[in-house]
C-alpha cells in the first residue's frame, strides 16, 4: 500500500483544498492529512484560524479522499511522522516549493500547483467588503 501524507490548515474549506486532497489520493492508496492545530496555527505560522482545529479535522475527515486525519502540531513533526506512518509520498501545494526537500531522505516530496483564484485569506477579505 503507497502512502501519503500532506499537511495544512485546512480554514473555511474551500475548493482549492479539495483539489489537493484529491491530487494528493491519486499519487498513492492511503491518504494522510496533518490539520495544523490551534496552537501551531497561531504561535507558529501567525495565522488566527476562523474554524477550530477539532472542526477542521473533522471536515477534513469526512472528504472521500482522506483515509487518516492526524493534528500538526509542530514544523519538526514531519520527519517522524513519515517514519512513524511508514509513508511513501510527501505532497504539498507549490507555494512551499524547495521548504520541505529535507524530507527526500525518507520518502518522496511531491509540490502540486495551487488552483489559483481561491484561498482562505481571499474568503475573508470579500466577506469583509460585504
Ligand atoms: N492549496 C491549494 N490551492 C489553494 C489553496 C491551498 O492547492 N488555492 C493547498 C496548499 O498548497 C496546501 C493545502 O491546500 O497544500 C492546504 O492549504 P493551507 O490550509 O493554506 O495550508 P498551509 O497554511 O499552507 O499549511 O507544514 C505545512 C503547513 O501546515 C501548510
Amino acid at each position: 500500500m503507497k502512502k501519503v501524507i500532506t499537511y495544512g490548515t485546512y480554514d473555511l474549506f474551500h475548493v482549492g483544498h479539495l483539489n489537493m486532497l484529491k491530487r494528493a489520493k491519486e499519487l498513492g492508496d492511503y491518504l494522510i492529512v496533518a490539520v495544523s492545530s490551534d496552537r501551531f496555527n497561531w504561535e507558529e505560522k501567525g495565522k488566527k484560524c476562523f474554524v477550530k482545529d477539532v472542526d477542521r479535522a473533522a471536515i477534513v475527515e469526512a472528504i472521500k479522499y482522506v483515509d487518516e486525519v492526524i493534528f500538526e502540531d509542530s514544523w519538526e513533526q514531519k520527519k517522524e511522522d513519515v517514519v512513524k506512518y511508514d509513508v511513501d509520498v510527501f505532497v504539498i501545494g507549490d507555494d512551499w516549493e524547495g521548504e520541505f526537500d529535507f524530507l527526500k531522505e525518507f520518502c518522496e516530496v511531491v509540490y502540486l500547483s495551487r488552483t489559483e483564484g481561491i484561498s482562505t485569506t481571499q474568503i475573508k477579505e470579500e466577506l469583509k467588503k460585504q
